[in-house]
């Protein structure tokens, strides 16, 4: 297992248009789990191989959500936990691999999010996108899978896509708001 480094903006490569995944071998299940590694440790939601200079149709994510069989820890760090409104139970991991994956039938409906992204790193900006989609993709076997996708998965889903395209999210703002956005970016990189 390895930690990739990720590319970032305004990196060629990121516009790149990623090709189908057409092996479904052993290499490919090691750049899956470096992937994950990669995106765990950053941390962040979601990873398209791209982001770590491999132009493949390969996408991996997690949410993560509490975890049901772990009892809810007493932490003692002055904050009123019991009436909080949180929910602190432990996260557990629910990794998904989606390989080759297609938006099927997009809702007429749009939700707006803050996204950001691990290759334009702390810049955050509302972008709108359909609130729902169908999801087919392939596994690790090459199995193709279609399920339907919402709220922060489908917004997730859709971002990652995006980056198979060659498309960033700061590509969905106004000129003005992405130009805002690479200078930043530059400056940020300059200062160290
Ligand atoms: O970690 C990430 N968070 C995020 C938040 C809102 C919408 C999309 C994302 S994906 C991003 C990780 C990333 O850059 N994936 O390509
Ligand atoms: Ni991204």
């Amino acid at each position: 297992m390895a930690i990739l480094p990720i590319i970032e903006a305004p990196d060629a490569r990121l516009k790149q248009i990623s090709a189908p995944v057409t092996v479904f071998d052993d290499a490919l299940k090691t750049l899956v789990a470096d992937m994950f590694e990669t995106m765990y440790d950053a941390p962040g939601i979601g990873l398209a191989a791209i982001q770590v200079g491999v132009p493949a149709r390969l996408v991996v994510v997690d949410l993560m959500e509490p975890d049901e069989d772990a009892a809810p820890e007493p932490v003692d760090d002055g904050h009123d936990h019991e009436n909080c409104g949180h929910d602190h139970r432990p996260m557990k991991k629910v990794p998904r691999v989606f390989i080759n994956p297609e938006i099927l039938d997009p809702s007429e409906e749009f939700s707006v999010y803050s996204e950001g992204c691990l290759s334009v790193p702390d810049i955050y900006a509302d972008v709108e996108r359909p609130e729902a989609c169908r999801l087919r993709w392939q596994d690790l076997d090459g199995v193709v899978h279609e399920e339907a996708m919402e709220g922060l998965m489908a917004t997730c889903i859709q971002h990652e896509i995006d980056h198979l395209e060659g498309i960033l999210f700061i590509d969905h703002l106004s000129r003005l708001k992405r130009n805002m956005a690479l200078k930043k970016l530059e400056k940020a990189r300059k200062m160290g």
